[in-house]
């Protein structure tokens, strides 16, 4: 019988450490022997997704999509850290309800709009800033904070990736051991 695996979801604005945090964790567990997959804008929206946009309609269709890859790869045994923006409630949801609700963990990889602007790793802020991104989030597309509920919260501005690596690591071996 494969080992039991989960999917990871990490969310939060573009720039709050989502995919630093993945890579560590990744990294962390093929030591500790486990196969592993990332889902991330550069392998999902350049291929699967690459029809997708950024309106609403399709931000649902890009995750719904992604959850059932997810859920997938899980069955295989392989620990999944997905890392997308999923700025609404109703869409974190759906990926919890599509991968199954016992084999999600939720995420939110926590950092304001104005720490990742000046972050701006990519140039993304500074282009939206001046009109070049349409429905940027946290601009003019809407980002939903979690209230309460089952999610691990990694506060970027107050943690290094390293930590919120390191505390959520603890968390996922106690539920993937073997
Ligand atoms: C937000 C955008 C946008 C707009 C392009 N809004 O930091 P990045 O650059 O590399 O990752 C971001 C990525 C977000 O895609 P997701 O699939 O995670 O979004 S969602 O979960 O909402 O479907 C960002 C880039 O794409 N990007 N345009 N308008 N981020």
């Amino acid at each position: 019988l494969g080992q039991r695996s989960v999917v990871v979801w990490l969310y939060g604005l573009s720039g709050s450490g989502k995919s630093t945090i993945a890579n560590l964790v990744e990294r962390a567990l093929h030591e500790d022997g486990r196969m592993t997959q990332i889902l991330d804008g550069d392998n999902i929206r350049s291929g699967l997704n690459q029809n997708l946009g950024f309106s609403d309609e399709d931000r649902l269709e890009n995750i719904r999509r992604i959850s059932e890859v997810a859920k997938l790869l899980k069955e295989a045994g392989v620990v999944t850290l997905a890392s997308f923006i999923t700025p609404k409630k109703e869409l974190r949801e759906m990926a919890r309800s599509i991968v199954g609700a016992e084999d999600f963990i939720e995420v939110y990889v926590k950092a304001s709009f104005e720490e990742c602007a000046r972050r701006d790793v990519k140039g993304l802020y500074a282009k939206a800033a001046q009109g070049g991104v349409k429905q940027f989030t946290g601009k003019d597309s809407g980002f939903e904070e979690p209230e309460g509920g089952n999610v691990i919260i990694l506060d970027t501005e107050s943690e290094s990736a390293e930590d919120s690596a390191k505390r959520l690591l603890t968390i996922l071996r106690e539920r993937v051991q073997p």
